[in-house]
């Protein structure tokens, strides 16, 4: 009999091993500030790569369209079981693959197409998923979409308006770019009074939540999406929750859920992903990760508060959860984007509200904690990477974009290839290197 020889990546494809490992070097010597990234544990990056990816499971655990399923079974059952212990709630979808999915799966469970429903504005820090008009949400949905107010805080005089005018079916409260504690009683209460279902998606915070750094939803939503891959800490992935809340409005609203994941828009549920979603959910449960939890948002006050000390322009005036935005100048976002990849901190353009420029040339930088806190920095490097930042922006503060819209990808990468000869921007990256060896990411 013959044996098969196992090859390693490196032997079947150089090159992506190759890629790979040059990724795993940008990672360890840079930082990432980007507030929905994170690093997950070798237990998480092990359940993932494992034998599970070869398995097709269409169906729920003991209700399955193939065979062989005795151990994806035990697997699903333990995540689902993990999911409702640690959010307490009596219902868990462990299947979508992403946030997206699980977004799109709330709507096609409560909604029809055409249905009115609302949502945080994206440039507002809402999500694309929430009603955005380039997202399927804001195409199949009649999407009423809600703001900031000039605090950059969300305005409940115009939720409870627009809620009262339109009575959508659905509301969402969640958001991706907005640093301050969602009022869930509040929505509750306009949700209530129009009889919409409310839907929280945690994705950005579902971490705090845990740390008990930010209110649970838990009380005051019928449904509750997250991501698994952000504070979170886990795999790429999604979950959908219903509360008792959400049963008691429906009792079907579960079977719903688990039919609009499977058959209505997924297929076979990837099931080293939902193992490695099980492994995320313990690692969650630990006090290890509560203490975590609220120390991604101590080192995001930190951060904001020396920034703000530098005179460097946080929007709102500062955080209360993972991540802060930047006003950079009108549409300077990207150049300041740009110019920190250069000293190996990466961040992402952002619009802030009421955004003079455009999403392609947002004004703003987006920036968060989750990343840097898993490596282990504190308080005082969250100051080092102040002083950091607010260097390179003073480096660049010369830079205009070019008014012409035209001119502006051209401009765009000439500035790119002169801060490459940057002589202090070399220095400030020979010291975030620096720095970043003393907190490895690879755990
Ligand atoms: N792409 C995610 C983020 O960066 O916030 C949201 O889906």
């Amino acid at each position: 009999m013959t044996q098969r020889k196992i090859r390693t990546l490196a032997q079947t494809d150089p090159q992506i091993a190759h890629l790979i490992a040059a990724e795993a070097k940008r990672q360890e010597e840079s930082m990432e500030l980007i507030p929905s990234e994170n690093i997950t544990s070798a237990a998480v990056r092990e359940a993932m790569g494992s034998i599970l990816t070869n398995k097709y499971s269409e169906g729920y655990p003991h209700q399955r369209y193939y065979g062989g399923q005795e151990y994806i079974d035990a697997i699903e059952d333990l995540a689902r079981e993990r999911a409702k212990k640690l959010f307490g709630v009596p219902y868990a979808n462990v299947q979508p693959y992403s946030g997206s999915p699980a977004n799109l799966a709330v709507y096609v469970a409560t909604c029809q197409p055409g249905d009115t429903v609302m949502g945080q504005a994206l440039p507002d820090g809402g999500h694309l998923t929430h009603g955005w008009k380039a997202s399927a949400s804001g195409h199949f949905y009649n999407a009423v979409q809600y703001h900031v107010n000039a605090r950059g805080r969300i305005d409940m005089e115009e939720v409870e308006a627009l809620a009262r005018k339109h009575k959508p079916r659905l509301i969402w409260v969640g958001t991706s770019a907005y640093p301050w504690k969602l009022n869930y009683a509040a929505f509750a209460k306009i949700a209530k009074e129009v009889g919409a279902y409310l839907v929280a998606d945690t994705s950005h915070i579902t971490g705090l939540i845990i740390a008990g750094v930010h209110p649970s939803p838990v009380k005051y939503a019928d449904i509750i999406t997250t991501t698994t891959h952000k504070t979170l800490r886990g795999p790429r992935g999604g979950i959908i929750l219903v509360t008792d809340k959400g049963l008691k409005k429906d009792p079907a609203l579960g079977a719903k859920i688990d039919k609009a994941i499977f058959p209505m828009l997924q297929g076979g549920p990837h099931d080293h992903q939902t193992a490695a979603i099980a492994v995320a959910l313990k690692e969650a449960s630990t006090a290890a990760f509560r203490a975590y939890g609220k120390k991604i948002a101590t080192n995001a006050q930190a951060l904001a508060h020396a920034l703000i000390s530098y005179g460097v322009d946080v929007v709102g005036g500062g955080t209360d959860t993972h991540l802060l935005l930047i006003n950079c100048g009108n549409g300077r976002g990207a150049l300041v984007e740009l110019a920190l990849d250069r000293v190996g901190i990466t961040v992402n353009k952002n619009t802030i509200p009421q955004d003079p420029s455009n999403p392609f040339y947002p004004s703003g930088i987006r920036i968060g904690t989750p990343s840097v806190t898993t490596r282990g920095m504190g308080v005082r490097e969250m100051r080092k990477i102040a002083t950091w930042i607010k260097a390179v922006m003073d480096l660049i503060a010369d830079e205009q974009l070019p008014q012409n819209a035209k001119e502006r990808a051209v401009f765009v990468t000439q500035f790119d290839r002169r801060i490459a000869r940057n002589r202090a921007l070399t220095a400030i990256r020979a010291d975030v290197r620096a720095l970043c060896k003393r907190f490895p990411a690879q755990r």
